[in-house]
């Protein structure tokens, strides 16, 4: 049977995920640091990108813990999609190379063009799923940095598959979504979404402790980074806390994706009260 985009897609589409686009492996967006789909797989010919909309019962259920169950979930369909798709495209003669939803990440403690120690240790995908999407014509990326596509907003999962097989690239598309309205922006507790960018920093460390500080550099700072710390081990407790992390990959955030009203297939059922979700970092 002859590899054809629509019989992959197809596939794809049966297997329960929500969105799937084809993207040249040539001509990925690529972003910083550039991470080009050519240098996991030298004859990389396409990159198919799959997307699972989230529950959106656990994105706006109260506590944390419960989207951060579901997530994996979701993780789960797309990981196991995308492992049965490469593997029938190996079967058909591809090489191919799934990329997880996912772990893992490249872990950077210190900038790679000067060498010089960075505040907070930064990660980044050995492929960037937000900007694969881009290529496919999926969607566009919003003020929350977030990818929002016409039908889900920024409430779906992406995965993606690195193949030789030359699939039929879907074109780039235009879109209009974000209204900016700020949603995002003032909802973010770290302040690492500004009104002109974001600031990996202050999410990472708030999406991984729920610590509003990053780790202090100056002697001032310190009083203020210890007190925080006092006051999160009062009311919590990191070891059992790290147990459930390790097992279900527990976030301590998702405002930015919450507040979000993008997502034509969401109209009827978003709440229209969000309040903020609990989690380690909730005051
Ligand atoms: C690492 C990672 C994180 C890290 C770092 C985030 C980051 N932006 O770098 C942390 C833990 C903070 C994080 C947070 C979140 N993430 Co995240 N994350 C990833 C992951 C694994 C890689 C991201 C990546 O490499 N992006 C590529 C870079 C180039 O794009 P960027 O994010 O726009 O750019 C940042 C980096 O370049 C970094 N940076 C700047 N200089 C340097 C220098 C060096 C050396 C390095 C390493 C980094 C770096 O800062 C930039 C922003 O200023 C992806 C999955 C994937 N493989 O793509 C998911 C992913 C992007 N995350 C996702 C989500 C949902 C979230 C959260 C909502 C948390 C959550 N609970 O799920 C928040 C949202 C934060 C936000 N508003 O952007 C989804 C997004 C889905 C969508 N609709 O778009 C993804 C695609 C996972 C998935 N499978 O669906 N994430
Ligand atoms: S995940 Fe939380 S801390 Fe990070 S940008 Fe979104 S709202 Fe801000
Ligand atoms: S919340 Fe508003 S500003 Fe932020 S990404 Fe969504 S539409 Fe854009």
């Amino acid at each position: 049977m002859k590899t054809t985009s629509e019989r992959i897609k197809d596939k794809i589409m049966e297997a329960g995920v929500d969105l799937v686009g084809i993207a040249s492996a040539e001509e990925l967006i690529l972003a910083y640091p550039p991470r080009p789909a050519v240098a996991l797989m030298p004859s990389a010919k396409s990159v198919i990108v799959m997307a699972v909309a989230h529950s959106l019962g656990a994105v706006y259920s109260p506590d944390i813990m419960l989207w951060t169950r579901n997530k994996m979930q979701t993780s789960r369909l797309l990981d196991e999609t995308a492992e049965k798709i490469s593997r029938q495209l190996e079967h058909e003669g591809f090489l191919s190379l799934p990329i997880s939803a996912d772990k893992p990440v490249e872990i950077h403690k210190n900038d790679p063009k000067t060498g010089k120690k960075f505040r907070q240790t930064r990660t980044v995908g050995f492929l960037s799923l937000k900007h694969a999407a881009v290529s496919c014509g999926m969607g566009e990326i919003g003020k929350n940095n977030l990818l929002l596509t016409p039908q889900f907003g920024p409430h779906q999962r992406l995965c993606a598959i690195i193949t030789q097989a030359p699939l039929t690239p879907d074109p780039r598309k235009e879109f209009h979504l974000c209204c900016n309205c700020r949603k995002c922006v003032n909802a973010c507790p770290s302040g690492a979404l500004k009104s002109d960018r974001y600031d990996v920093d202050p999410c990472f460390v708030y999406w991984s402790f729920g610590f509003k500080r990053l780790p202090p550099v100056k002697i001032r700072e310190w009083p203020g980074y210890i007190r925080m710390i006092r006051q999160h081990t009062k009311k919590r407790d990191f070891l059992i806390e790290s147990g459930q992390t390790y097992i279900t990959d527990v976030d301590n955030c998702i405002e930015c994706m919450r507040v979000c009203p993008v997502g034509e297939t969401w109209k009827n059922i978003r709440p229209e009260e969000i309040p903020l979700q609990k989690s380690g970092g909730t005051e």
